[in-house]
Protein backbone atom coordinates (compact mmCIF):
# COMPACT_ATOMS: atom_id res chain seq x y z
CA UNK A 1 0.00 0.00 0.00
CA UNK A 2 1.68 3.08 -1.17
CA UNK A 3 0.82 6.26 0.81
CA UNK A 4 0.15 8.58 -1.77
CA UNK A 5 -3.17 9.93 -1.12
CA UNK A 6 -4.17 12.50 0.50
CA UNK A 7 -5.53 12.20 3.90
CA UNK A 8 -7.72 14.79 4.54
CA UNK A 9 -10.67 13.70 2.24
CA UNK A 10 -11.26 10.42 4.34
CA UNK A 11 -10.15 12.18 7.36
CA UNK A 12 -13.10 14.24 6.91
CA UNK A 13 -15.76 11.46 6.78
CA UNK A 14 -15.37 11.25 10.36
CA UNK A 15 -17.24 14.14 11.00
CA UNK A 16 -20.19 12.86 8.66
CA UNK A 17 -23.48 11.82 10.84
CA UNK A 18 -24.63 8.31 10.74
CA UNK A 19 -27.67 7.73 8.42
CA UNK A 20 -29.63 6.06 11.20
CA UNK A 21 -28.39 7.93 13.71
CA UNK A 22 -32.16 8.98 15.59
CA UNK A 23 -33.10 5.07 14.46
CA UNK A 24 -36.62 4.51 16.20
CA UNK A 25 -35.11 0.72 16.42
CA UNK A 26 -35.32 -0.17 20.44
CA UNK A 27 -34.88 3.23 21.10
CA UNK A 28 -35.01 3.60 24.50
CA UNK A 29 -36.21 7.26 26.38
CA UNK A 30 -34.98 9.28 28.67
CA UNK A 31 -35.66 7.63 32.22
CA UNK A 32 -38.62 8.74 33.99
CA UNK A 33 -38.37 10.05 37.84
CA UNK A 34 -34.55 9.86 37.30
CA UNK A 35 -33.62 13.45 38.08
CA UNK A 36 -29.45 13.41 37.23
CA UNK A 37 -28.46 15.01 33.99
CA UNK A 38 -27.58 12.86 30.96
CA UNK A 39 -24.28 12.23 30.32
CA UNK A 40 -22.46 14.24 27.76
CA UNK A 41 -23.04 12.70 24.59
CA UNK A 42 -19.28 12.80 23.30
CA UNK A 43 -16.50 10.76 22.87
CA UNK A 44 -13.86 10.25 25.96
CA UNK A 45 -10.29 10.38 24.67
CA UNK A 46 -8.35 7.61 26.30
CA UNK A 47 -5.48 8.06 23.89
CA UNK A 48 -4.51 10.79 21.31
CA UNK A 49 -2.36 9.20 18.73
CA UNK A 50 -3.02 6.21 18.03
CA UNK A 51 -6.88 7.09 18.37
CA UNK A 52 -8.64 5.23 21.11
CA UNK A 53 -11.90 6.63 22.02
CA UNK A 54 -14.36 5.51 24.37
CA UNK A 55 -18.24 5.73 24.11
CA UNK A 56 -19.90 7.14 26.88
CA UNK A 57 -21.76 4.25 27.96
CA UNK A 58 -24.41 6.02 30.94
CA UNK A 59 -25.58 7.98 27.51
CA UNK A 60 -26.51 4.74 26.17
CA UNK A 61 -30.40 5.57 24.70
CA UNK A 62 -30.62 3.41 21.29
CA UNK A 63 -30.19 0.19 19.68
CA UNK A 64 -28.03 1.48 17.06
CA UNK A 65 -24.81 3.00 18.40
CA UNK A 66 -24.38 6.31 16.39
CA UNK A 67 -21.09 5.97 13.95
CA UNK A 68 -19.97 9.86 15.94
CA UNK A 69 -20.55 7.59 19.27
CA UNK A 70 -19.33 4.34 18.23
CA UNK A 71 -15.81 3.40 20.14
CA UNK A 72 -12.36 3.75 18.29
CA UNK A 73 -9.47 0.94 18.87
CA UNK A 74 -6.24 1.48 16.91
CA UNK A 75 -3.25 0.12 17.84
CA UNK A 76 -1.05 2.28 14.76
CA UNK A 77 -2.29 5.38 13.32
CA UNK A 78 -4.74 5.52 10.17
CA UNK A 79 -3.02 3.94 7.38
CA UNK A 80 -3.50 6.74 4.49
CA UNK A 81 -5.55 4.92 1.48
CA UNK A 82 -5.06 5.91 -1.98
CA UNK A 83 -8.89 4.59 -3.24
CA UNK A 84 -7.98 4.33 -7.07
CA UNK A 85 -4.96 1.88 -6.52
CA UNK A 86 -6.43 0.16 -3.60
CA UNK A 87 -6.51 -3.38 -3.87
CA UNK A 88 -7.73 -6.28 -1.27
CA UNK A 89 -5.69 -9.46 -2.10
CA UNK A 90 -7.14 -12.81 -1.48
CA UNK A 91 -4.17 -15.68 -1.60
CA UNK A 92 -2.29 -18.30 0.12
CA UNK A 93 -3.73 -22.46 0.00
CA UNK A 94 -6.49 -21.25 -2.91
CA UNK A 95 -6.19 -22.11 -6.18
CA UNK A 96 -6.92 -18.61 -8.11
CA UNK A 97 -5.40 -16.17 -6.13
CA UNK A 98 -7.09 -12.45 -6.74
CA UNK A 99 -7.40 -9.30 -5.77
CA UNK A 100 -10.14 -6.70 -6.17
CA UNK A 101 -10.78 -3.33 -6.16
CA UNK A 102 -13.29 -0.77 -3.75
CA UNK A 103 -15.48 -0.28 -7.01
CA UNK A 104 -15.45 -4.18 -7.78
CA UNK A 105 -16.06 -5.00 -4.44
CA UNK A 106 -18.88 -2.69 -3.41
CA UNK A 107 -20.29 -4.06 -7.17
CA UNK A 108 -20.45 -8.16 -5.47
CA UNK A 109 -23.78 -9.07 -3.73
CA UNK A 110 -24.20 -7.42 -0.33
CA UNK A 111 -25.99 -8.27 2.85
CA UNK A 112 -26.14 -5.97 5.79
CA UNK A 113 -26.40 -7.15 9.52
CA UNK A 114 -26.62 -5.52 12.88
CA UNK A 115 -23.78 -6.70 14.96
CA UNK A 116 -21.84 -5.48 18.56
CA UNK A 117 -18.38 -5.31 18.61
CA UNK A 118 -16.79 -5.67 22.05
CA UNK A 119 -13.31 -4.51 22.74
CA UNK A 120 -11.63 -7.60 24.73
CA UNK A 121 -10.65 -5.01 27.11
CA UNK A 122 -13.58 -3.21 27.69
CA UNK A 123 -13.69 -2.82 31.95
CA UNK A 124 -10.49 -3.26 32.33
CA UNK A 125 -10.01 0.23 34.52
CA UNK A 126 -11.54 -2.13 36.84
CA UNK A 127 -9.57 -4.41 37.11
CA UNK A 128 -7.27 -5.38 40.42
CA UNK A 129 -4.26 -5.03 40.44
CA UNK A 130 -4.44 -3.22 37.11
CA UNK A 131 -3.27 -5.23 33.99
CA UNK A 132 -1.62 -4.37 31.25
CA UNK A 133 -3.17 -2.34 28.27
CA UNK A 134 -5.89 0.71 27.55
CA UNK A 135 -7.75 1.47 30.86
CA UNK A 136 -11.09 1.20 29.46
CA UNK A 137 -14.34 1.77 31.27
CA UNK A 138 -17.73 0.01 30.02
CA UNK A 139 -17.95 2.13 26.51
CA UNK A 140 -15.55 0.26 24.36
CA UNK A 141 -18.65 -1.54 23.23
CA UNK A 142 -21.61 -0.34 20.37
CA UNK A 143 -23.89 -1.97 18.13
CA UNK A 144 -24.19 -1.00 14.55
CA UNK A 145 -25.45 -1.99 11.20
CA UNK A 146 -22.64 -3.03 8.67
CA UNK A 147 -22.93 -3.91 4.98
CA UNK A 148 -20.71 -5.77 2.82
CA UNK A 149 -19.39 -8.92 1.35
CA UNK A 150 -19.87 -12.07 3.16
CA UNK A 151 -16.07 -13.22 3.36
CA UNK A 152 -17.54 -16.40 2.18
CA UNK A 153 -17.86 -14.90 -1.29
CA UNK A 154 -14.46 -14.45 -1.77
CA UNK A 155 -12.99 -17.27 -0.29
CA UNK A 156 -15.14 -19.23 -2.86
CA UNK A 157 -13.73 -16.90 -6.01
CA UNK A 158 -10.80 -17.92 -4.99
CA UNK A 159 -10.83 -22.04 -4.52
CA UNK A 160 -9.78 -22.88 -1.57
CA UNK A 161 -7.68 -25.84 -1.32
CA UNK A 162 -8.57 -28.70 0.71
CA UNK A 163 -6.53 -28.91 3.99
CA UNK A 164 -7.13 -25.08 4.76
CA UNK A 165 -7.34 -24.53 8.40
CA UNK A 166 -7.52 -20.48 8.81
CA UNK A 167 -8.08 -17.33 6.82
CA UNK A 168 -5.51 -14.39 8.26
CA UNK A 169 -6.88 -11.23 7.63
CA UNK A 170 -4.60 -8.54 7.71
CA UNK A 171 -4.85 -4.76 7.68
CA UNK A 172 -2.93 -2.09 6.11
CA UNK A 173 -1.74 -0.40 9.65
CA UNK A 174 1.64 -1.24 10.73
CA UNK A 175 4.41 0.16 13.62
CA UNK A 176 6.36 -1.41 16.17
CA UNK A 177 5.12 -2.34 19.76
CA UNK A 178 7.79 -1.29 21.95
CA UNK A 179 6.59 -2.10 24.89
CA UNK A 180 7.18 -6.07 26.34
CA UNK A 181 6.30 -7.90 25.13
CA UNK A 182 8.07 -6.37 21.90
CA UNK A 183 7.39 -7.21 18.69
CA UNK A 184 9.74 -7.78 16.09
CA UNK A 185 10.55 -4.58 14.62
CA UNK A 186 7.51 -3.46 12.22
CA UNK A 187 4.60 -5.54 11.87
CA UNK A 188 1.06 -5.16 10.45
CA UNK A 189 -2.51 -5.65 12.46
CA UNK A 190 -3.33 -9.20 11.71
CA UNK A 191 -5.91 -11.91 13.13
CA UNK A 192 -6.84 -15.31 12.25
CA UNK A 193 -10.45 -17.25 12.35
CA UNK A 194 -10.74 -20.90 11.95
CA UNK A 195 -11.96 -21.74 8.32
CA UNK A 196 -14.88 -22.83 9.69
CA UNK A 197 -15.58 -19.28 11.32
CA UNK A 198 -14.58 -17.80 8.46
CA UNK A 199 -16.65 -19.47 5.68
CA UNK A 200 -20.13 -19.05 7.75
CA UNK A 201 -20.86 -15.39 8.76
CA UNK A 202 -18.12 -12.92 8.55
CA UNK A 203 -18.41 -9.87 6.32
CA UNK A 204 -16.13 -7.54 4.71
CA UNK A 205 -17.70 -4.73 5.41
CA UNK A 206 -17.85 -1.33 3.53
CA UNK A 207 -20.60 0.61 5.58
CA UNK A 208 -21.88 1.35 8.57
CA UNK A 209 -24.93 2.24 9.71
CA UNK A 210 -26.10 3.24 5.96
CA UNK A 211 -22.82 5.13 5.16
CA UNK A 212 -19.01 4.39 4.01
CA UNK A 213 -17.37 3.48 6.77
CA UNK A 214 -15.04 6.22 8.22
CA UNK A 215 -11.21 6.46 8.28
CA UNK A 216 -11.41 5.75 12.72
CA UNK A 217 -13.60 2.39 11.46
CA UNK A 218 -11.31 1.28 8.44
CA UNK A 219 -11.98 2.56 5.31
CA UNK A 220 -12.72 1.45 2.73
CA UNK A 221 -13.25 -2.16 4.33
CA UNK A 222 -12.89 -3.83 7.09
CA UNK A 223 -14.14 -7.10 8.71
CA UNK A 224 -16.89 -7.88 10.51
CA UNK A 225 -16.74 -11.16 12.65
CA UNK A 226 -19.93 -11.51 14.36
CA UNK A 227 -20.00 -12.67 18.10
CA UNK A 228 -16.17 -12.15 18.45
CA UNK A 229 -14.25 -9.57 20.15
CA UNK A 230 -13.54 -6.37 18.47
CA UNK A 231 -9.57 -7.56 17.79
CA UNK A 232 -11.29 -10.35 15.25
CA UNK A 233 -12.96 -7.39 12.71
CA UNK A 234 -10.03 -6.14 11.10
CA UNK A 235 -10.08 -2.50 9.88
CA UNK A 236 -7.97 -1.13 6.87
CA UNK A 237 -8.44 -4.69 5.42
CA UNK A 238 -5.78 -5.23 2.36
CA UNK A 239 -5.04 -9.10 2.44
CA UNK A 240 -7.09 -12.21 3.03
CA UNK A 241 -4.37 -15.31 3.26
CA UNK A 242 -5.90 -19.12 3.61
CA UNK A 243 -3.74 -21.14 5.50
CA UNK A 244 -3.09 -24.66 5.63
CA UNK A 245 -1.27 -24.69 9.16
CA UNK A 246 -2.54 -22.50 12.48
CA UNK A 247 -1.34 -18.61 12.43
CA UNK A 248 0.83 -17.96 15.74
CA UNK A 249 0.70 -13.79 15.70
CA UNK A 250 1.54 -11.33 17.74
CA UNK A 251 -2.03 -10.65 18.26
CA UNK A 252 -3.41 -13.82 19.50
CA UNK A 253 -0.48 -14.62 21.29
CA UNK A 254 1.35 -12.31 22.51
CA UNK A 255 -1.50 -10.41 22.75
CA UNK A 256 -5.85 -11.08 22.81
CA UNK A 257 -5.03 -14.63 24.21
CA UNK A 258 -5.39 -16.24 27.58
CA UNK A 259 -5.01 -19.20 29.07
CA UNK A 260 -6.93 -22.49 29.29
CA UNK A 261 -6.22 -25.19 31.30
CA UNK A 262 -6.39 -29.32 30.54
CA UNK A 263 -5.64 -31.53 32.84
CA UNK A 264 -4.28 -28.58 34.89
CA UNK A 265 -1.54 -27.55 32.15
CA UNK A 266 -2.45 -24.10 30.92
CA UNK A 267 -2.09 -23.46 27.49
CA UNK A 268 -2.46 -19.86 25.27
CA UNK A 269 -5.32 -19.84 23.27
CA UNK A 270 -6.30 -16.83 21.33
CA UNK A 271 -9.38 -15.12 22.27
CA UNK A 272 -12.34 -15.15 20.13
CA UNK A 273 -16.45 -15.39 20.86
CA UNK A 274 -17.57 -12.57 23.68
CA UNK A 275 -18.56 -13.98 27.09
CA UNK A 276 -22.01 -13.32 28.08
CA UNK A 277 -21.97 -10.00 29.83
CA UNK A 278 -24.24 -7.15 31.29
CA UNK A 279 -23.60 -3.54 31.80
CA UNK A 280 -25.27 -0.66 33.57
CA UNK A 281 -26.10 2.46 31.88
CA UNK A 282 -28.14 4.26 34.56
CA UNK A 283 -27.34 5.13 37.36
CA UNK A 284 -23.65 5.34 36.68
CA UNK A 285 -21.44 5.15 39.14
CA UNK A 286 -21.52 7.20 42.19
CA UNK A 287 -24.69 8.67 40.51
CA UNK A 288 -26.82 10.29 43.11
CA UNK A 289 -30.25 9.28 42.85
CA UNK A 290 -33.41 10.74 44.98
CA UNK A 291 -34.80 8.57 47.61
CA UNK A 292 -38.66 7.39 47.69
CA UNK A 293 -38.65 7.72 44.35
CA UNK A 294 -39.03 5.13 41.07
CA UNK A 295 -36.36 4.88 39.03
CA UNK A 296 -35.25 3.26 35.55
CA UNK A 297 -32.03 1.50 35.99
CA UNK A 298 -31.24 0.60 32.22
CA UNK A 299 -28.59 -1.15 30.50
CA UNK A 300 -27.64 -3.56 27.62
CA UNK A 301 -26.65 -7.43 27.66
CA UNK A 302 -24.99 -9.63 25.04
CA UNK A 303 -23.83 -13.08 24.55
CA UNK A 304 -21.25 -13.40 21.48
CA UNK A 305 -22.60 -16.53 19.47
CA UNK A 306 -25.50 -16.96 21.51
CA UNK A 307 -28.49 -14.71 22.74
CA UNK A 308 -29.32 -13.28 25.87
CA UNK A 309 -31.99 -15.71 28.02
CA UNK A 310 -32.40 -13.60 31.03
CA UNK A 311 -30.46 -10.31 32.97
CA UNK A 312 -30.67 -10.36 36.60
CA UNK A 313 -30.45 -7.01 39.22
CA UNK A 314 -29.21 -7.01 42.60
CA UNK A 315 -29.91 -3.50 44.12
CA UNK A 316 -28.59 -4.83 48.13
CA UNK A 317 -25.08 -6.26 46.48
CA UNK A 318 -25.72 -9.53 45.21
CA UNK A 319 -27.46 -11.11 48.30
CA UNK A 320 -31.06 -11.33 46.38
CA UNK A 321 -31.66 -11.00 42.08
CA UNK A 322 -34.77 -10.01 40.46
CA UNK A 323 -35.60 -10.18 36.80
CA UNK A 324 -35.30 -7.44 34.22
CA UNK A 325 -37.33 -6.76 31.21
CA UNK A 326 -35.69 -7.46 28.02
CA UNK A 327 -36.41 -4.95 25.60
CA UNK A 328 -37.34 -5.17 21.98
CA UNK A 329 -36.62 -8.78 19.95
CA UNK A 330 -33.47 -10.58 20.51
CA UNK A 331 -31.29 -9.58 17.22
CA UNK A 332 -27.88 -11.99 16.62
CA UNK A 333 -25.01 -10.80 17.27
CA UNK A 334 -26.37 -7.89 18.59
CA UNK A 335 -27.13 -6.44 22.01
CA UNK A 336 -30.34 -7.04 23.73
CA UNK A 337 -31.57 -3.65 25.86
CA UNK A 338 -32.98 -4.05 29.43
CA UNK A 339 -35.15 -2.24 31.93
CA UNK A 340 -35.70 -2.71 35.77
CA UNK A 341 -37.86 -0.41 37.69
CA UNK A 342 -36.71 0.50 40.84
CA UNK A 343 -38.18 2.05 43.56
CA UNK A 344 -35.67 3.44 45.53
CA UNK A 345 -34.68 3.24 49.75
CA UNK A 346 -36.57 5.84 51.77
CA UNK A 347 -33.68 6.84 53.45
CA UNK A 348 -30.37 8.31 52.11
CA UNK A 349 -27.48 5.40 51.54
CA UNK A 350 -25.23 3.60 50.01
CA UNK A 351 -25.84 0.93 47.35
CA UNK A 352 -23.99 -1.39 45.57
CA UNK A 353 -25.89 -2.52 42.28
CA UNK A 354 -25.12 -5.26 40.23
CA UNK A 355 -26.35 -7.15 36.71
CA UNK A 356 -25.75 -11.03 35.63
CA UNK A 357 -26.74 -11.67 32.31
CA UNK A 358 -27.36 -15.86 31.43
CA UNK A 359 -27.15 -16.80 27.60
CA UNK A 360 -29.42 -19.32 26.00
CA UNK A 361 -26.56 -21.76 26.21
CA UNK A 362 -26.72 -21.35 30.16
CA UNK A 363 -23.54 -19.66 30.62
CA UNK A 364 -23.67 -17.03 33.29
CA UNK A 365 -21.45 -13.92 34.45
CA UNK A 366 -19.10 -15.17 37.47
CA UNK A 367 -18.79 -13.12 40.69
CA UNK A 368 -15.20 -13.24 40.56
CA UNK A 369 -12.59 -12.21 38.39
CA UNK A 370 -10.54 -15.44 36.68
CA UNK A 371 -6.85 -14.40 36.61
CA UNK A 372 -6.47 -16.92 33.70
CA UNK A 373 -7.96 -14.55 31.44
CA UNK A 374 -5.09 -12.41 31.48
CA UNK A 375 -5.81 -8.62 30.27
CA UNK A 376 -9.01 -9.35 28.66
CA UNK A 377 -12.27 -10.62 29.00
CA UNK A 378 -13.40 -8.37 31.42
CA UNK A 379 -17.05 -10.02 32.04
CA UNK A 380 -17.03 -10.89 35.82
CA UNK A 381 -20.04 -8.96 37.61
CA UNK A 382 -18.68 -5.60 38.41
CA UNK A 383 -20.51 -3.79 41.35
CA UNK A 384 -21.98 -0.30 40.53
CA UNK A 385 -21.42 2.11 43.71
CA UNK A 386 -24.59 4.85 44.33
CA UNK A 387 -25.79 6.93 46.76
CA UNK A 388 -29.21 7.41 47.42
CA UNK A 389 -29.80 11.22 48.87
N1 LIG B 1 -6.24 -3.04 11.18
C1 LIG B 1 -6.68 -2.99 12.42
N2 LIG B 1 -7.84 -3.58 12.73
C2 LIG B 1 -8.34 -3.53 13.98
C3 LIG B 1 -7.61 -2.90 15.02
C4 LIG B 1 -6.39 -2.26 14.68
O1 LIG B 1 -5.72 -1.63 15.51
N3 LIG B 1 -5.97 -2.32 13.37
N4 LIG B 1 -8.11 -2.92 16.30
C5 LIG B 1 -9.01 -4.04 16.59
C6 LIG B 1 -9.64 -3.95 17.90
S1 LIG B 1 -8.69 -4.41 19.22
C7 LIG B 1 -10.97 -3.62 18.04
S2 LIG B 1 -11.71 -3.68 19.55
C8 LIG B 1 -11.78 -3.20 16.88
C9 LIG B 1 -12.39 -1.83 17.12
O2 LIG B 1 -13.13 -1.41 16.01
P1 LIG B 1 -13.63 0.11 15.96
O3 LIG B 1 -12.43 0.99 16.14
O4 LIG B 1 -14.32 0.28 14.67
O5 LIG B 1 -14.58 0.26 17.13
O6 LIG B 1 -11.01 -3.14 15.69
C10 LIG B 1 -10.09 -4.18 15.53
N5 LIG B 1 -9.52 -4.13 14.23
MO1 LIG C 1 -10.03 -4.46 21.07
Amino acid sequence: MKNTGSGTSIRRRDFLGSAIAASSLGFVGPAPGAAAAQAPQTLIVRESEPRNLEFPFASLNSFITPTELFYVRSHFAVPRVDLPSWRLKVEGWVKEPFEIGYEDLRQMAKRTITALLECAGNSRIFLVPRARGLLWESGAVGNAEWTGVPLASLLEKSGVKDGAVEVVLEGADKGSVNDEPKSPGEIQFARSLPINKAKSDVLIAHQMNGRDLTASHGFPARAIVPGWYGMASIKWLTRIIVLERPFAGYYQTMDYSYFERNHGVPSVVPLSECAVKAQIARPARFEIVPKATNYRIHGAAWAGESEIAKVEISTDGGKTWSTTELLGESIPHSWRLWEFNWRTPDEPCRKSLMAKATDERGRTQPMQRDADLRNVMIHHVLPVEITVS
